[in-house]
């Protein structure tokens, strides 16, 4: 199973703050994909549900210290 997480993004100026919370997600296990667009300030996560939940991605996030918005 794979299911899609939308997550809008507070904080991110230049496209080093994008990597870096693109590569915090990808480094999460059970993440497949993850795309961050720093122009909409938006992330888009695949992830395997049974491996991680959404609560974690957005903890993911908050880790780096940008601070994370579930969408859908
Ligand atoms: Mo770019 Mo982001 O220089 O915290 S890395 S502003």
């Amino acid at each position: 199973t794979t299911l899609t997480c939308r997550l809008h993004i507070k904080g991110m100026t230049c496209t080093s703050c994008s990597s870096t919370v693109e590569s915090a997600l990808q480094s999460i296990p059970g993440v497949q994909k993850a795309v961050v667009a720093l122009a909409t300030e938006e992330a888009e996560i695949r992830y395997d549900p049974k491996l991680v939940s959404a609560d974690q991605l957005i903890k993911g996030v908050d880790d780096t210290g940008f601070e994370a918005i579930l969408i859908t």
